[in-house]
């Protein structure tokens, strides 16, 4: 065991002492200890201060009872949460995920890794997450606005535009963000960025929806222009079906890669050696748009062949691009996208690559770039509609694709000064280094809080 990895495992052991049963959060926390323990150990004001034990405990953890009526008069009692993890760097921020396996596990480590995506992007934004264990798919406009209503007639008294600002992520889309701002301008009788992904027409920037997605194919080209590469001709296999998918996806095809995959938790939607046409992806989202469809019930619209019961990463590709949920690819998986000739794994989601299964893609030598890089894009763009309603200002859509472009490539280049090693560049020691140092500083300067 070298010195590293015996501060690591003390560092865990400490965890481990305060913490039970959070696999998932364990899972990021080790993974930033990792790379930054290091940079603490050569600073004895980070040492003194335990800034990073610090972090792993969230601020604050807001959890409710969330009840609504389905269309029959049936009632159901879900619950609800808020963690808000850090407001280092600015008011707390990030998405809010309807999905039956939410739990206070998961949701601690992505307000976790949020804090340092939110640092990377440059911009006054610490870190939160939070949703709950409701499943949207298949409920009725109607059902899934009552839901939204008593969701936020609980959550509406812990945000606000200087406090927190939440926003979309899986199951959270256009239709749930209008509902739930529409209660919240409803209770506190103000109209401000206390949300963000908001409809253009109403508050919302140009370029959010689209912005996750079209930020990970961004920083996708600079990682390739490295090795003098571009996308023209590349074979990526997309997993997902939703926001981030699809715009990925749309954006890939604009750039001249072939986008062989799209996938849902049932199956896979394959387009064949020439990828989707952007007339197929441009059809899907239309499905897709609005009430929910299954990706097996839109495969005979789009022309192409719906794979029950398989993942993205049994096809052959060149490049992965996992942008559905975490976990969503193992060490076999991993190990299959090696044998196929993949070079190059970028997340869309958050979290969706095991520990395992990055350790086989760089025992393989497949560059590898971690969500808390590569999606920063959406909350990115989600920090210029909170500047734009500041200023009651928008913007034209060309103006904020451009400022995306470059807070993207900053990551990038970010990534590349603190992640730089013999073996070439390691992303994720390079964010997690870099995403952490800023928040650091700002702690600091606090004092012990
Ligand atoms: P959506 O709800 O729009 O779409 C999620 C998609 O993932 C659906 O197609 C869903 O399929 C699919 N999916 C869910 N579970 C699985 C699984 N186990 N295997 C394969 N597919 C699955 O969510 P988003 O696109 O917004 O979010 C996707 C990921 O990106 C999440 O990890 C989210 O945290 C992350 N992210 C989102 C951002 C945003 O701005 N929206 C920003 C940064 C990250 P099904 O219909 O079967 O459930
Ligand atoms: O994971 C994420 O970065 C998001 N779901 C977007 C958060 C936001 O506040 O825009």
């Amino acid at each position: 065991m070298s010195n590293g990895d015996d501060e690591l495992a003390r560092f865990l052991a400490r965890f481990d002492a305060h913490h039970q049963g959070l696999p998932e959060f364990r899972g990021a926390v080790a993974e930033v200890a990792a790379s930054v323990l290091p940079d603490i150990a050569a600073d004895s004001a980070l040492v003194r201060a335990r800034v990073l034990e610090r972090l792993t405990v969230p601020d604050r953890i807001i959890a409710f009872r969330v009840c609504w009526e389905d269309d029959a008069g049936e009632v159901h009692v879900n619950r609800g949460y808020r963690v808000q993890h850090s407001n280092a760097v600015g008011p707390y921020k990030g998405g809010l995920r309807f999905h039956p396996q939410v739990n206070l596990d998961t949701l601690q480590a992505l307000a976790f890794e949020q804090t340092f995506k939110n640092s990377l992007t440059g911009l006054p934004m610490g870190g939160a997450k939070g949703g709950a264990d409701f499943d949207p798919r298949g409920r009725s406009d109607a059902e899934i606005m009552r839901f939204c209503r008593a969701f936020m007639t609980e959550l509406y008294r812990h945000i606000g535009p200087d406090t927190d600002v939440p926003a979309g992520d899986l199951g959270v889309g256009a239709r749930e963000i209008g509902f739930l701002f529409g209660q919240y301008k409803h209770i506190t009788g103000t109209v401000t960025a206390a949300m963000t992904g908001k409809g253009v027409l109403w508050g919302g920037s140009q370029v959010r929806a689209e912005a996750t997605g079209y930020g990970v194919v961004y920083f996708l080209q600079h990682v390739l222009a490295r090795g003098q590469r571009t996308l023209e001709g590349l074979g990526v296999a997309v997993s997902g079906a939703g926001n981030v998918a699809l715009h990925a996806a749309e954006k890939l095809c604009a750039s001249g890669a072939r986008v062989l995959t799209l996938s849902d938790s049932r199956g896979t939607l394959e387009a064949g050696p020439g990828g989707f046409a952007a007339e197929q992806l441009a059809r899907l989202k239309e499905l897709r748009t609005g009430e929910y469809r299954a990706l097996a019930d839109c495969a005979a619209a789009v022309g192409a062949r719906y794979v029950a019961g398989q993942k993205a990463w049994a096809t052959s590709c060149d490049i992965a691009m996992p942008c559905a949920t975490q976990n969503e690819l193992d060490e076999n998986d991993a190990r299959t996208l090696a044998a196929n000739g993949c070079r190059w794994v970028i997340e869309g989601a958050n979290l969706p690559v095991t520990a395992a299964a990055r350790a086989m893609l760089r025992s393989n030598s497949i560059v590898f770039v971690p969500g808390k890089a590569a999606n920063a894009g959406g909350v990115a763009v989600s920090g210029l509609e909170i500047t734009q309603n500041r200023m009651s200002l928008p913007w034209e859509r060309a103006d904020i694709d451009q400022r995306l472009q470059h807070i993207m490539s900053r990551i990038h280049d970010q990534c590349v000064q603190y992640g730089e090693t013999p073996d070439g560049v390691d992303y994720s020691l390079g964010a997690n280094r870099a995403g952490f140092r800023r928040v650091a500083r700002a702690m600091l300067a606090f004092g012990i809080q």
